[in-house]
Order: C-alpha cells, then sequence, then structure tokens
C-alpha cells in the first residue's frame, strides 16, 4: 500500500538538516543576547513590589542579577521578613506608601536610577531570562513601552477556575476598548512583567493606587503618543502563598479607570 510517511532515511537526513540550521539560527540569537544583556546591565533598573514575598525572593533575585543594572525591592510593609530578606540579598529596598501595588510601582519608578524601567513580580510567576526580550524594541529604539502578552506566551494563571476566568475575560474587553480607541491591536494591557523608559513613566503622571496602575500606564502612554510593544512572555502559576487580587473588590475600579482614562 502506498505510504504517506517518509522513509526512516528521509527521516533522518530531515532531522540533521533541521539541527544544522536551528544551530546557525541559535547562535544569531546567543549573539544578539549578549549584546542585550550588556545594554540591560547598563541600562536596566528592575524593580519588585513584595507584600510578603519572603519565600520567593531569593530565587527571583538570584535569576535576575545577570539582566539588569540595579534591583529594587518596594515593600508594602511586609510581615514575613521579606524586607529583612531583601536586605540580606544586599538589593536597594524601599517601602511603599501602603496604598497598594500600583502605589509601590510609582516609589519604584522614582527610585530608579537608570534609564528603563523593568517590573517583575516576586512570586515566581515571570521568568526573569524574559527581561532581554522585553528590552529588545527599547534597545532598538522601536518602542518607549513594551508588556509581556500573556495571550502570546501562555498563562498558568489566567485559567482553571471561575476568578480566572472572569479576570480573563475582563482583561480582554478592557484590552479591546483600548484598542479601538486607539487603533493599535495589542493583547494584554494588563500583565505586570513590562519595560518603560524612565523618563517616560515619569511623564505619565501614573495616579493609581493598586494593579490598575497598568491599565493606566499604557493608556496614558498610548494617549500621549509613545510607541507601545509586546513580546510574548509565559506566566508561571504563583508559587507561594496567594494573590493578592480579590477580583470583587477591585473590578469597579478596573471599570472606572479605564473609562476615565480612555475618555476624560
Ligand atoms: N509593595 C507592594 N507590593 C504588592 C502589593 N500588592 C501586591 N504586591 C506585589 O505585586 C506582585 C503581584 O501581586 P499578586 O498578588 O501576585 O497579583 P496577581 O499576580 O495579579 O495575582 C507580587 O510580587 C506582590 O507581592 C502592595 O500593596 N505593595
Ligand atoms: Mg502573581
Amino acid at each position: 500500500m502506498f505510504n504517506l510517511w517518509p522513509k526512516p532515511h528521509y527521516v533522518t537526513i530531515h532531522w540533521v538538516a533541521n539541527i544544522m540550521k536551528n544551530n546557525s539560527h541559535w547562535r544569531k540569537h546567543i549573539e544578539i543576547d549578549q549584546e542585550l544583556i550588556s545594554f540591560c546591565k547598563e541600562h536596566v533598573s528592575l524593580i519588585l513590589p513584595t507584600l510578603n514575598e519572603v519565600d520567593g525572593l531569593e530565587q527571583v533575585i538570584e535569576a535576575s542579577r545577570d539582566y539588569c543594572g540595579e534591583l529594587i525591592v518596594i515593600d508594602g510593609h511586609s510581615n514575613d521578613g521579606t524586607w529583612e530578606k531583601a536586605h540580606s540579598l544586599g538589593v536597594k529596598r524601599y517601602r511603599d506608601n501602603k496604598k497598594g501595588k500600583g502605589d509601590a510601582i510609582r516609589v519604584g519608578i522614582q527610585k530608579a536610577t537608570k534609564s528603563v524601567c523593568v517590573f517583575i513580580d516576586s512570586d515566581l510567576s515571570h521568568n526573569p531570562a524574559d527581561i532581554p526580550r522585553l528590552i529588545a524594541p527599547i534597545m532598538n529604539s522601536n518602542a518607549d513601552l513594551v508588556i509581556g502578552s500573556r495571550p502570546r506566551g501562555g498563562s498558568d494563571e489566567l485559567h482553571g477556575d471561575f476568578e480566572k476566568f472572569m479576570r480573563m475575560i475582563g482583561s480582554d474587553i478592557i484590552t479591546l476598548g483600548i484598542n479601538y480607541r486607539f487603533n493599535v491591536r495589542l493583547t494584554d494591557s494588563q500583565n505586570g512583567f513590562r519595560a518603560i523608559k524612565t523618563s517616560v513613566a515619569k511623564s505619565l503622571n501614573l495616579q493609581e493606587n493598586i494593579t490598575t496602575i497598568e491599565q493606566e500606564m499604557l493608556i496614558k502612554a498610548l494617549r500621549k503618543k509613545f510607541n507601545v510593544s509586546e513580546v510574548p512572555t509565559h506566566e508561571f502559576a504563583r508559587k507561594y502563598g496567594e494573590s493578592h487580587i480579590k477580583l470583587s473588590r477591585v473590578s469597579f475600579r478596573y471599570v472606572y479607570s479605564w473609562l476615565k482614562y480612555l475618555f476624560l
């Protein structure tokens, strides 16, 4: 009978050819990565908001050291030893004003001494090895703000139960509104894993005290005609503890601030 599958030696030839092709492709990327990593070392202030994240902090900090010029923990008055842990790891540390993650992001932007701020959660849900990919469009002068896209990179946090489902739907609706208002086609307006030029972040006059600061940052950047781009990044499930976001408590603020910054 006619066999659609290639004979074994064809498989071998294709296999070897692919390995060779992939190797040269890979080498090209390694060269780019070296340039990128040097750029990150010189220009990136990595800002880690923390609220009772003592269990994962060391791991995320050690995995980040190669991708930034300074590490800044902005702590929300944790009571689990996070503040002391940050000190023992030798990173810069400041406290927020007890208003929420948005407040912590604002403090981080004020304290940053490098030309690009990267924000990364401290719960091991973001991979620090993705930082150079967030930075590449900024280094190449193609973007002022780069957001890690979970729809494009996958998320272990946005699927599985009703709360996660609602977060995903809500996030998609907000992103859709932003896309049509500014004629862009982004896929993630909410991810906290992102990079922004420090001067741009300072010019946005950010006001939100909670995680709504993420959509505020994006909308205000688009309003001011800064270049916004996104790269796929995977979001892993939080490794320790629980999310600080309770949808029922924050959903009104999301809708209100979305409409306010879009139209007023
Ligand atoms: N400084 C500070 N960090 C916060 C606060 N709320 C959350 N975070 C941090 O912000 C990051 C994201 O918070 P998380 O609860 O994981 O939110 P989720 O990923 O959206 O579910 C984590 O590193 C938290 O420790 C806060 O009020 N102050
Ligand atoms: Mg999280």
